[in-house]
């Protein structure tokens, strides 16, 4: 039953603060609006016909999610707030982007919203936490420069955000603290870090925190197999991304810096898509050695290679993750092509062991004999290859650095509060959906590296699921052996661009 967290009209309306940050100190160019002013705004408004609006895409999926997520807590309440804009400077914010498992609960992409799940016979009664839509009948349509509709747009409200997410039940936000201060009489687990006022609200005990964390674990885990509607957008952002890669491809050959690169990369994702999903990585020439370069200020030049790990992130918020490198004159010079070769054949005996129950390090383990025994054929590596990869060792690591899988969906890096042994030490298991993406990276100042290779970067980046008999290349549209890399450029390159 929910009856001990049900709203009673005859309680006191809680003195509430809303979740959101404290709004920012007057700046010099806000000035009170006098009595007579607000009395004139708040008038002669043409009255708006309220209709409900339709359910999110994939209401279905993320009612299923919400249950799954009840089955695992029954009795307790569960608090998933999605957290606030983010102060850029002084009263300027970054764009919001919701949190992952808020969203991934709800479709809802809302700042200061929070989801509570109260506890009820046989489950939990789901609760959507919103601002509310007063219209033109409050004054601050106006006056908060945070959140008033003249300001920023109108919030979706009460009874539509009820009917666009299809929760059993929708109230402000400001009613958080009346419904907290009933439930704290079971247990509470809340999703940290994300809104200090909720953080606050929900005070931990040591055991609490502990609590927490295996709560903030769960939902990451749950995150792990991806369903249907996941695969269905996953395989969107890596189309949109295909069509970003073709952009820079085109762009490539009268470019001028790397940032060009990166900026045609945003179009396409702004375009068709919610954003970049991560800083994108557009390195040309020995700028590919390092592993995250953003700085994205270099200069593009014909016989260096183009290193661009990208991903569009669709509305839907789930993120593709691509790497490809790109000759710049259109063709790989020989030692490009040798340490190209390496990396896609090490990226293939990685594909072989992306199946049900490897271990999720069974790819890595792969895909590093293959590089190590590339290494000693190029005259990098001077040990066996037994050698070069015992443990005690790990020289190989010198050129590689970095592992070659992680998960992937609504976060680049997803699902990174599960637990070691339901991830990095845990078995692959279908419908995970997981990069694949080896890489040598031979520094300008490496002696130990032929001259000849010296300032060499290649990574190679797929995202792949993980089916019942082995693995699906989802990003496998997009060319990948160094033949087609060339064939792809060169067709790029003869189709005139609208
Ligand atoms: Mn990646």
């Amino acid at each position: 039953m929910a009856a001990s967290f049900d709203r009673r009209a005859s309680e006191p309306a809680a003195p509430v603060a809303s979740p959101r940050a404290a709004p920012p100190a007057k700046a010099s160019h806000d000035v009170a609006a006098p009595p007579a002013l607000i009395a004139f705004m708040l008038k002669s408004w043409k009255p708006r016909p309220r209709r409900l609006p339709a359910k999110v895409a994939h209401a279905a999926a993320h009612h299923a999610r919400r249950r799954a997520l009840s089955a695992m807590f029954p009795g307790e309440v569960l608090v998933i707030p999605t957290g606030h804009e983010k102060v850029r400077a002084n009263d300027t914010h970054y764009r919001f982007r919701p949190g992952t498992d808020f969203f991934y609960l709800t479709g809802n992409h809302e700042p200061d919203c929070v989801l509570v799940m109260l506890p009820k016979r046989g489950g939990h009664e789901d609760v959507l936490l919103v601002e509310p839509n007063p219209g033109r009948a409050d004054k601050t349509f106006f006056t908060d420069r945070n959140k008033g509709e003249l300001w920023v747009g109108p919030r979706l409200g009460v009874p539509e955000s009820r009917a666009r997410f299809g929760v059993d039940r929708c109230a402000a936000i400001d009613e958080l603290t009346a419904i907290l201060a009933r439930a704290k009489r079971g247990g509470v687990r809340a999703l940290r870090g994300l809104s200090e006022k909720i953080d606050d609200a929900v005070p931990t005990t040591k055991a609490g925190k502990k609590a927490d964390q295996a709560f903030a674990a769960a939902l990451s885990e749950l995150r792990l197999k991806k369903d249907r509607a996941e695969l269905g957008e996953l395989s969107a952002a890596i189309a949109s991304t295909h069509r970003g890669f073709e952009d820079v491809i085109a762009r490539m050959r009268g470019a001028r810096s790397e940032r060009e690169i990166e900026g045609v990369f945003a179009l396409r994702a702004r375009v068709e898509g919610n954003d970049v999903g991560y800083g994108t990585i557009a390195a040309s020439g020995h700028h590919a050695c390092t592993l995250h370069w953003t700085r994205n200020d270099g200069a593009i030049k014909r016989g260096d290679l183009l290193l661009l790990d990208a991903g569009v992130e669709g509305n839907s918020l789930y993120t593709a993750d691509i790497t490809r490198t790109l000759p710049i004159s259109g063709r790989f010079t020989g030692p490009q092509r040798a340490v190209y070769e390496l990396v896609a054949a090490a990226q293939d005996a990685a594909f072989r062991e992306v199946r049900p129950g490897r271990d999720f390090l069974a790819p890595n383990r792969a895909a590093m004999r293959v590089l190590t025994e590339g290494l000693i054929e190029l005259g990098v590596l001077r040990c066996s290859a037994e050698e070069a990869l015992d443990d005690a060792h790990q020289y190989y690591k010198r050129y590689t650095l970095h592992n070659v899988s992680h998960m992937l969906g609504l976060d680049v890096h997803d699902c990174a509060k599960a637990r070691q042994e339901a991830y990095k030490f845990g078995k692959l298991e279908p419908g995970m959906v997981l990069t694949v993406e080896p890489g040598l990276y031979f520094q300008t100042d490496d002696l130990t590296v032929p001259a000849a290779l010296r300032g060499i970067g290649v990574r190679i980046e797929d995202d792949v699921v993980v089916t019942k008999t082995g693995m699906r290349n989802l990003s496998a549209a997009i060319p990948r052996d160094a033949a087609d890399v060339e064939a792809w450029i060169a067709r790029v390159w003869r189709k005139p661009r609208a």
